[in-house]
């Protein structure tokens, strides 16, 4: 018998679980997050997810990316401090720069498909003690071997679109689509990851199989560069909130609501872009604060 654990996920459970800022809370407590992204020709990338780290509330956000990229990053992205990463070509090179300690590792917007992105993947896919949350195309690299998920001993999430999943499972993009929860939660209790299956109604699994339904959000999400922007909501939910699955629910379920406010408020379906979405933030995480 098969118990089906399948909830939708909305404002009355994003208000419930949303965490408070201590009053004494200082830059620190509110996480630092490590954020791998960008590169020469995608540096917008980089800009979108750290930007969004910062809105959604991480204390300390670190940009690494390669060192040509980091002048077409930093200018348009003031509060974040950075780390040159050894350049091949506006590209990583797979060399991992020395870290310091942080609260959750993010990679991927922007970092590419070269061999030097794919080592540096692996390098992280190993990092201890600390969540990882692999998107774009770090997630292209993953899926050369995707059984390496199984050695992570701290949180892992991974958020496809529908074509990256596909290519993570190994199918079409349409057998994802017609299989969405049943695909999700069969990857994640095999392989021990929170996944974020993106697209209308984004489905949030569980390392367990418990399964989240979002509702919110709209096609003028269908841009480039909103999935970085989730991303970097994500990375900074994961360091706030106490549970990792509240974090995912949360971060998708706002991204979707402010892609609906922007719709009522002032913009059409077609205009809104990733920066309204960053820029549209803080109207609608006053109301569940
Ligand atoms: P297609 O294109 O429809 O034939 P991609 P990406 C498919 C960075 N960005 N449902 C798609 O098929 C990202 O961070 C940088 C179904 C394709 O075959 C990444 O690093 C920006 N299928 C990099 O670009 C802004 C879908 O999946 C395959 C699908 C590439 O990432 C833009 C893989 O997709 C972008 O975020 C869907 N919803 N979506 C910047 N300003 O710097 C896609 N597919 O071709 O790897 O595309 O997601 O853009
Ligand atoms: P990515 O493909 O990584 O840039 O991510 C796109 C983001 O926009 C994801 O959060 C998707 O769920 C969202 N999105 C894209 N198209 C739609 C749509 N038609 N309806 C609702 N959300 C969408
Ligand atoms: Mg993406």
């Amino acid at each position: 018998k098969v118990e089906v654990r399948r909830q939708l996920w909305g404002q009355e459970q994003v208000r419930r679980t949303y965490p408070k800022r201590a009053p004494d809370a200082h830059k620190g407590t509110a996480g630092k997050a490590c954020v791998f992204a960008g590169s020469f020709t995608m540096p917008g990338a980089a800009v979108l997810a750290g930007k969004a780290a910062i809105r959604g509330g991480a204390g300390l956000t670190t940009i690494v990316t390669p060192k040509s990229a980091l002048p077409l990053i930093a200018p348009s992205l003031t509060e974040a401090t950075y780390v040159a990463a050894s350049d091949e070509d506006g590209h990583f090179s797979g060399e991992l720069p020395a870290l310091g300690s942080f609260d959750a590792i993010t990679v991927g917007p922007g970092i590419g498909r070269r061999k030097g992105s794919a080592l540096l993947v692996d390098q992280l896919l190993e990092a201890e003690n600390v969540p990882l949350l692999l998107d774009a195309d770090a997630l292209y690299h993953l899926s050369e071997d995707v059984s390496r998920l199984k050695r992570r001993g701290s949180p892992t999430i991974l958020t496809p679109h529908p074509g990256e999943m596909a290519q993570l499972c190994g199918v079409k993009v349409q057998d994802v689509q017609t299989e969405r929860l049943n695909l999700s939660r069969r990857f994640c209790q095999e392989y021990g990851v929170f996944l974020v299956l993106k697209g209308p109604h984004t489905v949030v699994t569980t390392p367990s199989g418990e399964q989240f339904v979002n509702h919110s959000g709209n096609a003028a999400l269908a841009k480039g560069g909103t999935g970085d922007v989730l991303t970097g909501v994500i990375t900074a939910f994961m360091m706030s909130h106490g549970s990792v699955q509240a974090a995912l629910c949360n971060a998708v379920w706002l991204h979707g609501k402010v892609a609906e406010v922007l719709v009522e408020e002032k913009h059409s379906l077609t205009d809104v872009t990733a920066s309204d979405v960053i820029d549209g933030l803080p109207s609608v995480l006053r109301t569940v604060e």
